[in-house]
Protein backbone atom coordinates (compact mmCIF):
# COMPACT_ATOMS: atom_id res chain seq x y z
CA UNK A 1 0.00 0.00 0.00
CA UNK A 2 1.24 3.61 -0.62
CA UNK A 3 1.83 5.52 2.73
CA UNK A 4 -1.76 5.99 4.98
CA UNK A 5 -1.45 6.57 8.58
CA UNK A 6 -1.91 2.89 9.54
CA UNK A 7 1.24 1.74 7.44
CA UNK A 8 3.56 -0.39 8.97
CA UNK A 9 7.40 0.23 9.79
CA UNK A 10 8.52 -1.13 6.77
CA UNK A 11 6.08 0.21 4.68
CA UNK A 12 6.95 3.78 6.12
CA UNK A 13 10.35 3.41 5.61
CA UNK A 14 10.02 1.69 1.81
CA UNK A 15 7.68 5.06 1.01
CA UNK A 16 9.87 6.91 2.73
CA UNK A 17 13.07 5.73 0.76
CA UNK A 18 10.86 6.07 -2.58
CA UNK A 19 10.00 9.77 -1.49
CA UNK A 20 13.48 10.58 -1.22
CA UNK A 21 14.44 8.78 -4.58
CA UNK A 22 12.47 11.17 -6.65
CA UNK A 23 12.78 14.38 -4.91
CA UNK A 24 16.54 13.49 -5.52
CA UNK A 25 15.60 12.94 -8.98
CA UNK A 26 13.83 16.12 -9.16
CA UNK A 27 16.78 18.00 -7.91
CA UNK A 28 19.33 16.07 -10.39
CA UNK A 29 16.99 17.54 -13.40
CA UNK A 30 16.88 20.81 -11.75
CA UNK A 31 20.53 21.42 -11.73
CA UNK A 32 21.20 20.04 -15.30
CA UNK A 33 18.51 22.98 -16.46
CA UNK A 34 19.75 25.52 -14.42
CA UNK A 35 23.28 24.94 -15.60
CA UNK A 36 22.14 24.70 -19.15
CA UNK A 37 20.00 28.22 -18.32
CA UNK A 38 23.07 29.88 -16.93
CA UNK A 39 25.40 28.54 -19.54
CA UNK A 40 23.34 30.07 -22.34
CA UNK A 41 23.02 33.20 -20.55
CA UNK A 42 27.41 33.23 -20.82
CA UNK A 43 27.56 32.09 -24.02
CA UNK A 44 24.81 33.81 -25.85
CA UNK A 45 23.54 36.68 -23.54
CA UNK A 46 20.53 35.43 -23.18
CA UNK A 47 17.92 33.13 -20.76
CA UNK A 48 15.92 29.96 -22.61
CA UNK A 49 14.52 29.24 -19.04
CA UNK A 50 11.86 31.67 -17.60
CA UNK A 51 11.26 29.27 -14.50
CA UNK A 52 11.17 26.17 -13.40
CA UNK A 53 8.50 24.17 -11.19
CA UNK A 54 9.57 21.02 -9.43
CA UNK A 55 6.52 18.58 -7.97
CA UNK A 56 6.05 15.66 -6.49
CA UNK A 57 2.41 14.34 -7.13
CA UNK A 58 0.52 13.60 -4.45
CA UNK A 59 -0.08 10.31 -2.82
CA UNK A 60 -3.89 10.73 -3.56
CA UNK A 61 -3.18 11.69 -6.84
CA UNK A 62 -1.30 8.59 -7.06
CA UNK A 63 -3.46 6.30 -5.71
CA UNK A 64 -6.40 7.31 -7.80
CA UNK A 65 -4.11 7.58 -11.23
CA UNK A 66 -3.49 3.43 -10.27
CA UNK A 67 -7.21 3.08 -9.50
CA UNK A 68 -8.29 4.53 -13.00
CA UNK A 69 -5.68 2.40 -14.97
CA UNK A 70 -6.84 -0.83 -12.80
CA UNK A 71 -3.77 -1.27 -10.51
CA UNK A 72 -3.66 -2.20 -6.92
CA UNK A 73 -2.42 0.71 -4.69
CA UNK A 74 1.27 -0.43 -3.81
CA UNK A 75 4.38 1.40 -3.97
CA UNK A 76 5.97 -1.45 -6.84
CA UNK A 77 2.36 -0.40 -8.87
CA UNK A 78 3.27 3.23 -8.71
CA UNK A 79 7.22 3.14 -10.08
CA UNK A 80 6.06 0.75 -12.45
CA UNK A 81 2.87 2.50 -13.80
CA UNK A 82 2.80 6.22 -12.77
CA UNK A 83 5.47 8.12 -15.00
CA UNK A 84 4.73 11.53 -13.41
CA UNK A 85 5.31 11.17 -9.96
CA UNK A 86 8.18 13.22 -10.22
CA UNK A 87 7.19 15.91 -12.07
CA UNK A 88 9.19 19.27 -13.70
CA UNK A 89 7.69 22.15 -16.05
CA UNK A 90 10.10 24.52 -17.36
CA UNK A 91 8.77 27.50 -18.80
CA UNK A 92 9.81 29.14 -21.12
CA UNK A 93 10.39 32.94 -22.98
CA UNK A 94 9.73 31.76 -26.66
CA UNK A 95 8.25 28.54 -28.41
CA UNK A 96 11.64 28.15 -29.92
CA UNK A 97 13.64 27.92 -26.50
CA UNK A 98 11.55 24.91 -25.99
CA UNK A 99 13.15 22.67 -28.54
CA UNK A 100 16.49 24.14 -27.88
CA UNK A 101 16.07 22.62 -24.09
CA UNK A 102 14.79 19.73 -25.45
CA UNK A 103 17.41 18.82 -27.73
CA UNK A 104 19.86 19.80 -24.89
CA UNK A 105 18.50 17.35 -22.47
CA UNK A 106 18.35 14.97 -24.70
CA UNK A 107 22.06 14.64 -26.07
CA UNK A 108 22.98 14.26 -22.16
CA UNK A 109 24.46 11.19 -22.17
CA UNK A 110 23.02 9.76 -18.57
CA UNK A 111 19.51 10.92 -19.24
CA UNK A 112 17.37 8.27 -21.01
CA UNK A 113 14.49 9.44 -23.02
CA UNK A 114 11.83 6.79 -22.74
CA UNK A 115 9.01 8.73 -24.61
CA UNK A 116 8.28 12.10 -26.10
CA UNK A 117 4.77 13.77 -26.94
CA UNK A 118 4.80 17.49 -28.66
CA UNK A 119 0.97 18.77 -28.47
CA UNK A 120 2.64 22.16 -29.91
CA UNK A 121 3.03 20.19 -33.03
CA UNK A 122 0.06 18.24 -32.25
CA UNK A 123 -2.25 20.13 -29.87
CA UNK A 124 -5.03 18.52 -27.78
CA UNK A 125 -8.73 18.56 -28.95
CA UNK A 126 -8.97 21.17 -25.76
CA UNK A 127 -6.21 23.53 -26.91
CA UNK A 128 -3.37 22.07 -24.71
CA UNK A 129 -0.07 22.82 -26.14
CA UNK A 130 3.38 21.99 -23.95
CA UNK A 131 6.30 19.48 -24.96
CA UNK A 132 6.76 16.56 -22.68
CA UNK A 133 9.97 14.07 -22.27
CA UNK A 134 9.66 10.88 -19.79
CA UNK A 135 13.24 10.41 -18.80
CA UNK A 136 15.18 8.40 -16.63
CA UNK A 137 17.97 10.23 -14.55
CA UNK A 138 20.54 8.26 -12.38
CA UNK A 139 20.36 8.97 -8.72
CA UNK A 140 23.80 7.66 -6.46
CA UNK A 141 22.63 6.81 -3.42
CA UNK A 142 25.27 5.13 -0.45
CA UNK A 143 24.88 1.76 -1.92
CA UNK A 144 23.43 1.96 -5.72
CA UNK A 145 22.48 3.45 -8.59
CA UNK A 146 18.84 3.96 -9.36
CA UNK A 147 17.45 5.13 -12.35
CA UNK A 148 14.51 7.43 -12.05
CA UNK A 149 11.33 8.35 -13.86
CA UNK A 150 10.75 11.90 -14.55
CA UNK A 151 8.42 13.76 -16.36
CA UNK A 152 9.51 17.14 -17.91
CA UNK A 153 6.88 19.68 -19.29
CA UNK A 154 8.57 22.62 -21.34
CA UNK A 155 6.03 25.19 -22.58
CA UNK A 156 6.14 29.15 -23.06
CA UNK A 157 4.44 31.51 -20.47
CA UNK A 158 1.59 32.17 -22.64
CA UNK A 159 1.10 28.08 -22.74
CA UNK A 160 1.50 27.58 -19.05
CA UNK A 161 -1.15 30.57 -18.52
CA UNK A 162 -3.29 28.66 -20.89
CA UNK A 163 -2.64 25.69 -18.87
CA UNK A 164 -3.47 26.86 -15.22
CA UNK A 165 -6.94 28.23 -16.08
CA UNK A 166 -7.56 25.09 -17.92
CA UNK A 167 -6.64 22.81 -15.04
CA UNK A 168 -8.99 24.85 -12.52
CA UNK A 169 -11.54 24.52 -14.64
CA UNK A 170 -11.60 21.01 -15.46
CA UNK A 171 -11.43 20.19 -11.66
CA UNK A 172 -14.18 22.78 -11.29
CA UNK A 173 -16.35 20.71 -13.45
CA UNK A 174 -14.88 17.61 -12.81
CA UNK A 175 -13.88 17.28 -16.20
CA UNK A 176 -17.61 18.19 -17.87
CA UNK A 177 -17.48 22.33 -18.39
CA UNK A 178 -19.98 23.63 -20.15
CA UNK A 179 -19.59 24.04 -23.85
CA UNK A 180 -19.30 27.59 -24.12
CA UNK A 181 -16.68 27.66 -21.54
CA UNK A 182 -14.88 24.37 -23.60
CA UNK A 183 -15.30 26.59 -27.15
CA UNK A 184 -13.76 29.98 -25.06
CA UNK A 185 -10.79 27.92 -24.18
CA UNK A 186 -10.33 26.61 -27.67
CA UNK A 187 -10.59 30.35 -28.46
CA UNK A 188 -7.91 31.45 -25.80
CA UNK A 189 -5.09 28.64 -27.15
CA UNK A 190 -5.71 30.11 -30.49
CA UNK A 191 -5.08 33.48 -29.23
CA UNK A 192 -2.03 31.87 -27.57
CA UNK A 193 -0.85 30.55 -30.34
CA UNK A 194 -0.68 33.80 -32.27
CA UNK A 195 0.92 35.33 -29.78
CA UNK A 196 3.44 33.29 -29.18
CA UNK A 197 4.21 33.34 -32.96
CA UNK A 198 4.34 37.31 -32.90
CA UNK A 199 6.66 37.33 -29.95
CA UNK A 200 9.15 35.20 -31.52
CA UNK A 201 9.00 36.83 -34.53
CA UNK A 202 9.64 40.55 -32.60
CA UNK A 203 12.38 38.72 -30.81
CA UNK A 204 14.04 37.39 -33.85
CA UNK A 205 13.69 41.19 -35.13
CA UNK A 206 15.06 42.68 -31.97
CA UNK A 207 17.57 40.57 -31.77
CA UNK A 208 19.02 41.30 -35.24
CA UNK A 209 18.73 44.69 -35.34
CA UNK A 210 21.06 44.49 -32.26
CA UNK A 211 23.59 42.41 -34.29
CA UNK A 212 24.17 45.01 -36.98
P1 LIG B 1 -1.68 16.55 -12.89
O1 LIG B 1 -2.78 16.92 -11.95
O2 LIG B 1 -1.09 17.74 -13.57
O3 LIG B 1 -0.64 15.68 -12.28
P2 LIG B 1 0.95 9.62 -18.25
O4 LIG B 1 0.60 10.53 -17.10
O5 LIG B 1 2.19 10.09 -18.99
O6 LIG B 1 1.06 8.20 -17.85
P3 LIG B 1 -0.89 10.78 -20.08
O7 LIG B 1 -2.05 11.39 -19.34
O8 LIG B 1 -1.19 10.24 -21.45
O9 LIG B 1 -0.25 9.63 -19.24
O10 LIG B 1 0.28 11.80 -20.21
P4 LIG B 1 0.32 13.24 -20.83
O11 LIG B 1 -0.67 13.43 -21.90
O12 LIG B 1 1.76 13.44 -21.16
O13 LIG B 1 -0.14 14.17 -19.61
C1 LIG B 1 0.59 14.20 -18.43
C2 LIG B 1 0.39 15.52 -17.73
O14 LIG B 1 0.35 16.61 -18.68
C3 LIG B 1 -0.90 15.67 -16.96
O15 LIG B 1 -0.76 15.05 -15.71
C4 LIG B 1 -1.03 17.20 -16.87
O16 LIG B 1 -0.13 17.74 -15.93
C5 LIG B 1 -0.56 17.61 -18.25
N1 LIG B 1 -1.68 17.65 -19.19
C6 LIG B 1 -1.98 16.74 -20.15
N2 LIG B 1 -3.07 17.11 -20.83
C7 LIG B 1 -3.51 18.27 -20.29
C8 LIG B 1 -4.59 19.17 -20.60
O17 LIG B 1 -5.39 18.94 -21.50
N3 LIG B 1 -4.70 20.29 -19.82
C9 LIG B 1 -3.82 20.58 -18.82
N4 LIG B 1 -4.02 21.71 -18.12
N5 LIG B 1 -2.79 19.75 -18.51
C10 LIG B 1 -2.62 18.62 -19.23
P5 LIG B 1 -2.03 14.55 -14.90
O18 LIG B 1 -1.60 13.43 -14.05
O19 LIG B 1 -3.15 14.26 -15.87
O20 LIG B 1 -2.46 15.77 -14.05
Amino acid sequence: MLYQPSADKEELDRWKEVTLIYNSALKEIGTKLEILNDEFQDVHKYNPIEHIKARMKTSESIVKKLKSRGYESTIENMVEHVNDIAGIRVICSFTSDIYRIADMLAAQDDLRILATKDYIKAPKPSGYKSYHMLVTVPVFLSNRVVEVKVEIQIRTVAMDFWASLEHKIYYKFEGNAPEHIQQSLVNCAKIVEQLDAEMLSLNNEVQSFVKE
